[in-house]
This record gives C-alpha cells, sequence and structure tokens, in this order.
C-alpha cells in the first residue's frame, strides 16, 4: 500500500484504505448491508468452500468493517486486525481463542473490571484459573508459570491506577517457555504505544476510547499474527458473533484519522493538569505515567511516545469527599469510559470496579479516595478552574468540619 514506510501521522490517515477501489469516494463508503448476492448457486458453493474470494455475509466479512481492520493492523504493525462489537467481545474472543479448559492464564494486577468478571467466569464455568502478578521482575512471572499457563495478559497503563508495566520485561520471560503475551492497548493507543513491536504477540483495544475518539460508539479491535486472526476469524467471532456494525466501523475510521493530533493534545493537558493537582492541598497522590516522579517512568520512556490523557488520583479524606468532589464539578462530567473531546471523571471503587472484591481492589490499589480522570481537549485553564474549584470547596469544608 502506498502508505508503507510513512509515520504514523500520515498512516492514520491513508492507511488499509484505496479510494481506486470505491469509485474515487475519498471518505470510505458505508457497506451497510447484513448479506451479498452470488451469481450464482455454483459461486456461493465456491464461496463457502473459501475456492474463491470474496464477500459472503455481513458476520464473516464486510468492506467497511475490513477497511477498518486493515488500518488498525497497520498502526500496530502487526499482520492483521479484526473489530468487534465492543472492547469486551474482543477481550473474551482472544482469551477464549487462546485457552482451553483447565488452562491457566497470568494477568497483570490491575485490569479493567469485566476483564477481571470475565476470568472469574472463565473460572468458574470452564476452570481456566488464572493468576494476579505485579509483573515488576522476571521472577515474579517465571513463579507463577505452569505447564498449562496458556497466556500472560497484560493492561499497561493499567486501568485505573496508571501503574506501567515493562513489556520487554514479560515478553523475555514469555518467550523462554513459549507463552503468548497478550496486550490490552486501550490505555495508550497505537500513537503511544506499540507492543507488536516490542515482541508481544497479540494487542488489542476497547477502541470506545481513544480509537474512537468523540464518545458514540463502542467497539473492540485485535491485532496479531494473520494465522491467529484468520482462525479468531473463523472461530470465537464467527461462532460467537460479537462482531461491529459497518457504521460503528466508519465512525472508528473517521476517529482514527485525528489519533496523533488528539493523543498529542490528550497528552498535553494531562501533564498541565497533572502539575496543578500535585501541589493542591486537598490531593493526597497523583499518578501520570508521562511524569519523572511516577516510579515506573522509566518504562514509560522506554514503551511510550508520552503519558497520554489519563490521571488518576487520591483525595485527602474519605469516600464521601471523593464523591463530593465528583458532585462539585460543573465543566467535567461524571461518566465512566475514557478518552473522548470531553473531559469524564469516575469513582473506580463504586463504578468501574466495582465488581472487584474490596480486599483484591485493595491490593490493585484501588482506594476509596481514587479518582480517575480522563483530561479531555477542552483549553486545560477551563479544566483546571472546575477542578480548582471544588477542590477548594473541598479544602474549605475540611476546615470547618
Ligand atoms: N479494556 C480496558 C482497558 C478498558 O478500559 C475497557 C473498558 C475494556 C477493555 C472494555 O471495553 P468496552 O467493552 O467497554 O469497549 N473500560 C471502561 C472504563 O474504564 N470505563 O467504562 C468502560
Amino acid at each position: 500500500m502506498e502508505e508503507k514506510g510513512k509515520k504514523m501521522e500520515t498512516t492514520v490517515i491513508h492507511g488499509g484504505y484505496d479510494s481506486k477501489e470505491y469509485l474515487g469516494s475519498l471518505s470510505i463508503p458505508i457497506f451497510q448491508t447484513s448479506t451479498f448476492t452470488f451469481d450464482n448457486a455454483e459461486q456461493g458453493e465456491r464461496r463457502f468452500r473459501g475456492e474463491e474470494e470474496g464477500y459472503i455475509y455481513s458476520r464473516l466479512a464486510n468492506p467497511t468493517v475490513r477497511a477498518l481492520e486493515e488500518k488498525i493492523a497497520s498502526l500496530e504493525e502487526g499482520e492483521a486486525g479484526l473489530a468487534f462489537g465492543s472492547g469486551m467481545a474482543a477481550v473474551s474472543a482472544v482469551l477464549f481463542a487462546l485457552t482451553k479448559a483447565h488452562d491457566h492464564i497470568i494477568c497483570s494486577q490491575g485490569i479493567y473490571g469485566c476483564t477481571f468478571g470475565l476470568l472469574k467466569l472463565m473460572n468458574e464455568k470452564y476452570h481456566i484459573s488464572h493468576d494476579f502478578c505485579l509483573m515488576e521482575t522476571e521472577s515474579q512471572i517465571k513463579e507463577l508459570i505452569r505447564p498449562e499457563t496458556a497466556c500472560i495478559y497484560v493492561e499497561t497503563p493499567v486501568n485505573p491506577t496508571m501503574k506501567v508495566i515493562d513489556l520487554q520485561l514479560v515478553v523475555k520471560v514469555a518467550k523462554e517457555h513459549g507463552i503468548p503475551v497478550v496486550v490490552d492497548n486501550t490505555f495508550a493507543s497505537p500513537y503511544l504505544q506499540q507492543p507488536l513491536s516490542l515482541g508481544c504477540d497479540v494487542v488489542l483495544h476497547s477502541a470506545t476510547k481513544y480509537i474512537c475518539g468523540h464518545g458514540d460508539v463502542v467497539a473492540g479491535l485485535v491485532v496479531g499474527k494473520k494465522d491467529f486472526i484468520k482462525n479468531m476469524a473463523m472461530t470465537t467471532q464467527k461462532d460467537i458473533g460479537g462482531i461491529i456494525s459497518p457504521f460503528d466501523a466508519w465512525l472508528l475510521l473517521r476517529g482514527i484519522k485525528t489519533l496523533p493530533v488528539r493523543m498529542d493534545r490528550h497528552s498535553f493537558n494531562a501533564m498541565k493538569i497533572y502539575e496543578l493537582l500535585k501541589s493542591h492541598p486537598m490531593v493526597q497522590n497523583v499518578y501520570y505515567p508521562g511524569d519523572c516522579n511516577h516510579p515506573q517512568y522509566l518504562i514509560t520512556k522506554k514503551q511510550m511516545k508520552q503519558g497520554g490523557g489519563l490521571i488518576s488520583f487520591e483525595m485527602k479524606g474519605t469516600k464521601k469527599d471523593a464523591q463530593r468532589l465528583l458532585n462539585d464539578l460543573k465543566l467535567i462530567k461524571i461518566a465512566v469510559s475514557l478518552g473522548d473531546t470531553e473531559t469524564l471523571i469516575q469513582h473506580p471503587a463504586t463504578m468501574t470496579h466495582a465488581v472487584v472484591p474490596t480486599e483484591i481492589r485493595e491490593e490493585m490499589g484501588i482506594t476509596d479516595q481514587l479518582l480517575r480522570l480522563s483530561v479531555g481537549l477542552e483549553a486545560w485553564e477551563d479544566i483546571w478552574e472546575d477542578l480548582h474549584h471544588a477542590l477548594n470547596k473541598a479544602e474549605s469544608s475540611s476546615f470547618s468540619s
């Protein structure tokens, strides 16, 4: 394709699409169709047998969706991509593709709440067990490896604690034992981090977040080796069926074009807000991977282009104080999800990670005072004004009480 060897800023715009194939249409058409007609019965048979290239039915493949899959594969520098109707459809399709009953998964300590729920379900229904691992040293990972360990699953930066995991360290141990490494790259996006280029085997996204960027689609994406993706397409995607609609694929293709511009601005705004948050007397701790005081800053520097748009911070006081801060905000919206143009804030202990039992949640570092801020694309001064006002209100009420 003409974008081969080009920079990411060019690939997001031109990658995976050739307008010549679509009557010169600059923007890819939305193939809003459930099925595709065959010229005759024999052609239908050949397509089903895989003897002839061509579309059959939109759960199997669709041209708009295919363009998205090619785009994400080129952005992640992988061989092939697959699109899903949600990030969780992508996570579950990957985990079910890599495991069988009685297998074992090693997982980063700290993952999205529903991924935690999925691991629990897999254990209860299919005896596919898991161990959480800090993944700070090789030996921490090595001591958990068993003959039936089927994959190592890593989220970095971790939702919502913003811990960063050294992917090269994980890959080194995994390769020694022939275990595939799966990375949830949702928080970084391919613009800031490319796990496949660090030796990981599969990368996935909740495309609902930065890939979409505008808060109007729920979707998931997976990139990996051709054979693995082909196998998933024919099994855990085709037969479980968590596909994306052509219109949502088109919205993602549109959003992706501005991914680098948005990520630069998200990161710039987040750094500004981080600097201000850390000096406010009502803030106990702030976690932002782009800051040189972050405990894993050297890893961030090695594997991420910038710190990204997410910050988590602990308020002084109690759960009630954290909730009151949310209620005192005006511009910043109280909502789960992240990576949108709007700045969003949520309380992980009672929202995204409410399903995680308290004891495990605390081990993950999710306290009752922790808040997660997805810094949007508004002027940082306006975002700060809103936060500052609410923090000052919290400070004055803490003095008066
Ligand atoms: N992986 C990560 C890291 C996520 O943050 C999420 C969703 C998913 C997978 C699942 O993606 P979905 O099915 O929602 O597209 N995270 C959310 C969050 O932090 N707030 O709301 C959803």
